[in-house]
């Protein structure tokens, strides 16, 4: 067995082993639309355009995609927007009666 196998290539060692320095991203999360039975398609449709900016053809195939699979991911934001996302959704939807949810997880 020679010692030299295990070892990086001459030449080479100071670029394999050195350090980068890394910039943390901040973690990110999915902000979530759930599927319901009650919630009208237009109002989820009105949900996307209003707070996901997204235009109404967009908006409508998204709600189509929740509606047909249970849930689909709207948007991916740092914690802090994400959480106001969220907040802005449920508000909205609780203040017209309709039960929509909208949840957030880490991506
Ligand atoms: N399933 C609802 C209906 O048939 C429409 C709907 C779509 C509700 C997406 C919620 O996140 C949702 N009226």
């Amino acid at each position: 067995m020679m010692a030299e196998d295990s070892e990086p290539p001459e030449g080479d060692a100071d670029t394999l082993t050195k350090t980068k320095p890394k910039t943390a991203r901040p973690p990110l999360y999915k902000v979530l639309l759930l599927n319901d039975d009650y919630t009208p398609m237009e109002f989820v449709v009105m949900v996307l355009e209003r707070f996901f900016g997204l235009n109404h053809a967009q908006s409508f195939e998204l709600m189509l995609t929740v509606h047909k699979k249970g849930l689909a991911v709207v948007g991916v934001f740092s914690y802090e927007v994400a959480e106001t996302k969220v907040a802005q959704v449920m508000d909205f939807a609780r203040r017209h009666q309709h039960p929509l949810q909208c949840t957030m997880e880490k991506e």
